[in-house]
């Protein structure tokens, strides 16, 4: 099974390579920012708290992301693999994964982290906001927020994945299908290790 984890600031575009990766590796694609964003569309009670705390870009509760993931796993369990986009961005949401996974006799293959710099995801992330009507995307205040909650609360996530010997960093600037192609080498690389 191939779990991989893709890893990023906000903005540095984990959607945009996800959509690419599941294609190219039939996986499926779970990303807590979507399927918080479809709970708020539903008008869910779960939606409505997401909201308040999306919008001002802070991040949910771990128990909420976590019991939609573990939701998620158990409705796909014929997958041939995941790919987790926006998630785990925390360490004890990190550590839930974990256990999920072993109730499945599998574990994470690799963790792959685009690294852009904040300058470019506040211009990215703002640029999206003109067309996305995403709350989180119309201010540079709120987008700023974004980074910062990301770089005191989700960095360490990086560390958690890189002590297991599974953290692969790679640039996220240039041409989209560059960076795509650049996942999939090293995607592949560990694959044949592996092997
Ligand atoms: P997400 O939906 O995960 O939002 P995101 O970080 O903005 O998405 P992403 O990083 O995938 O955007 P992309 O680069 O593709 O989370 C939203 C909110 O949900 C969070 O703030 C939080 O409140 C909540 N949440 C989600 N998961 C959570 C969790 N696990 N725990 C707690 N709370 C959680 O796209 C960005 C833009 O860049 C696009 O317009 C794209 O076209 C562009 N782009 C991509 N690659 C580019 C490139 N190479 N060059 C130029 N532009 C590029």
């Amino acid at each position: 099974m191939l779990n991989l984890v893709l890893f990023g600031p906000p903005g540095a575009g984990k959607g945009t390579q996800s959509e690419k990766l599941i294609r190219r590796y039939d996986l499926v694609h779970l990303s807590t920012g979507d399927l918080l964003r479809s709970q708020i569309a539903a008008g869910t009670e779960l939606g409505l708290r997401a909201k308040q705390l999306m919008d001002q870009g802070l991040l949910v509760p771990d128990e909420v992301v976590i019991g939609m993931i573990d939701c998620k796993l158990r409705e796909n369990q014929q997958a041939a693999g995941f790919i987790f986009d926006g998630f785990p961005r925390t360490v004890p949401q990190s550590e839930a994964l974990d256990s999920l996974l072993v109730e499945y006799n599998t574990q994470i293959t690799t963790m792959v982290a685009l690294v852009v710099e904040d300058e470019e995801l506040i211009r990215r992330l703002l640029k999206r906001g003109e067309t996305s009507g995403r709350p989180d995307d119309q201010d540079e205040v709120t987008a700023r927020r974004r980074v910062s909650v990301y770089n005191r609360e989700t960095i360490p996530v990086a560390d958690y994945y890189n002590q297991q010997g599974k953290y692969i960093a790679i640039g996220g600037i240039g041409e989209i299908d560059m960076i795509f192609e650049t996942i999939c080498q090293q995607i592949e690389a560990v694959a044949t290790k592996k092997a």
